[in-house]
């Protein structure tokens, strides 16, 4: 086993429980070193790259893990904790590591309460694209390795030696990714992210959008007819590959896929919504695209983007006409699987930067731990909405509590992302307004918006700026929040750190 995982990138792996005796590692490979022969293990690296972990430092990891998961104590006031499978990525700075954690709870005998498990696999912190990397393989292995392994402590943990071959064997399996990476494990995620779709359905202008709100352009490469920009958000380098839609372009980008569409991350693509006349060409082009991929074998998620929903139409009926048209053929092109479908306006930044984040959340292994906080936080506050946005107002994490779709006013069975889309426009309205504050030093505002009140407040996590905004029920849901803001930023700000990066 040690020398298995010498061989490995993987530093070391912990299965650690939160049982009656509080958060404590149960299995640790490597085992564990005596206690105060290694102080400083990081700086002490043997040849093998190997580092010794001591029971203490076990511990450590233990407690920081679970108490990402277990806050405040009320997740277990959850009655649906066995649907309940996070994975989580997430900074040791102190053992030069990161990890990549799969949360989740085992029904026990020894336990009254539902056993929170935390199993983290320590990768040197420069390796760690290899989880951003691999992270669908990485899962997938995971989950089937738990459904197996929870049958062997139900009644009570087995001894290390015992359970030592299964650990073995998904180790022995993510060596097998190791050494066939989909992508080279390299010091700095990089990613590549297309826009496409038919020649005037708006790509450039939405990147514009974009661009603008961020401050570090890196550069403007032009290529033959893709134009290639690369901007830093939450702390990647995203590389934004713009595939200019005329026809003759359009077929090179599908003979030559191997060079445009290769080892996409991910893939934006553009409909204008207003040009009916065109859906069948545009439905033709992405199932080209769709095509290509799969011979290629590859799973690039795509987010769909209909643009030009000016908010001077997008109520009209020729506009509503066009998305129940559109949202019909994407769904018999995909065989309808749920789809991710935003309609933007270059009018409204929200709506595209809205649209963008959407599309890296997808790239975010910590996204579904980040909404789960939101959600702890917003919870029996009552919130009606909340959001926690990036300064560049990407959305990171939404929460909508059932009581929403009775505030706004729209048809019960339409879907909640949609009530979304429709209070946008006042968010963008206060997003403007509190954007005037911040110089000032103010970090909150409060706005009464017919009887609800928006809540913006402004919090660090970590280095960074980040807001949060609430649709409350009344202006006493605030100190509720504020008292339970601590604990959000503790558990939230190293899955943020660690976002797509
Ligand atoms: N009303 C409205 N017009 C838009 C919007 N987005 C883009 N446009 C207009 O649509 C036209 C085409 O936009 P582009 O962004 O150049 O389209 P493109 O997809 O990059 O086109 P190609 O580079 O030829 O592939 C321009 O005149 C834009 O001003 C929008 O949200 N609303
Ligand atoms: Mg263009």
């Amino acid at each position: 086993m040690e020398d298995l995982i010498n061989s490995s990138i993987i530093k070391g792996i912990a299965f650690c429980t939160y049982d009656k005796f509080g958060p404590q590692p149960i299995y640790m490979f490597p085992k564990p070193t005596e206690l105060g022969e290694t102080e400083s293990f990081n700086k002490d690296k043997d040849i093998n790259n190997h580092i010794s972990l001591t029971v203490r430092d076990y511990t450590q990891i233990a407690i920081k893990n679970l108490s990402l998961l277990i806050g405040d104590g009320s997740i277990f006031q959850k009655s649906d904790l066995g649907d309940f499978k996070y994975f989580g990525i997430i900074p040791f700075p102190d053992f030069d590591a990161t990890s990549l954690t799969f949360y989740h709870f085992i029904s026990t005998t020894f336990n009254d309460l539902p056993l929170a498990t935390a199993f983290c696999i320590l990768v040197d912190e420069n390796k760690r694209s290899f989880f951003y990397n691999n992270i669908n393989r990485l899962k997938e292995i995971i989950l089937n390795f738990f459904t197996l392994f929870d049958k062997k402590i139900i009644d009570n943990y087995k001894p290390q030696e015992e359970i030592e071959k299964d650990f073995k064997e998904i180790i022995t399996q993510i060596v097998e990714i190791e050494k066939k990476p989909s992508t080279l494990i390299s010091t700095n995620r990089k990613m590549k992210i297309i826009c496409a779709g038919l020649d005037d359905s708006g790509k450039t202008s939405f990147l514009l959008s974009v661009n603008r709100k961020f401050s570090k352009l890196i550069g403007l490469k032009p290529t033959r007819g893709a134009k290639i920009t690369s901007i830093e958000a939450l702390g990647a380098n995203i590389f934004l590959w713009d595939l200019g839609g005329q026809l003759s372009l359009r077929k090179k980008y599908i003979n030559k896929a191997q060079i445009y569409l290769f080892e996409a991350d991910l893939i934006y693509y553009f409909i204008d919504i207003k040009s009916r006349n065109r859906f069948k060409e545009s439905i033709d082009y992405l199932q080209n695209i769709l095509e290509v991929l799969d011979k290629m074998n590859q799973k690039t998620p795509i987010i769909l983007i209909l643009t030009k929903g000016d908010p001077d139409i997008i109520d009209t009926f020729l506009i509503k006409d066009n998305l129940q048209i559109i949202k019909k053929e994407l769904g018999v092109l995909f065989n309808n699987k749920p789809l991710e479908i935003h309609v933007t306006s270059i009018f409204e930044i929200f709506t595209i930067l809205r649209a963008f984040s959407s599309g890296l959340a997808k790239l975010s292994p910590n996204r579904d731990l980040i909404k789960h906080n939101l959600d702890i936080l917003s919870q029996g506050s009552g919130s009606l909405l909340a959001l926690l946005l990036s300064m560049e107002g990407l959305v990171l994490a939404d929460y909508f509590s059932p009581d929403a779709k009775n505030l706004i006013n729209v048809p019960t069975n339409e879907d909640l992302v949609n009530i979304f889309e429709l209070s946008a426009p006042e968010f963008t309205r206060l997003f403007k307004i509190f954007s005037r504050y911040k110089s000032g030093g103010v970090n909150e505002a409060i706005f009464n918006v017919s009887n609800s009140v928006i809540y913006f407040k402004k919090i660090m996590l970590t280095e960074s700026i980040m807001y949060l905004l609430f649709l409350l029920e009344d202006e006493n849901s605030k100190s509720e929040i504020i008292k339970k803001l601590p604990n959000f930023i503790e558990n939230t700000q190293d899955l943020v750190i660690r976002y797509i990066s």
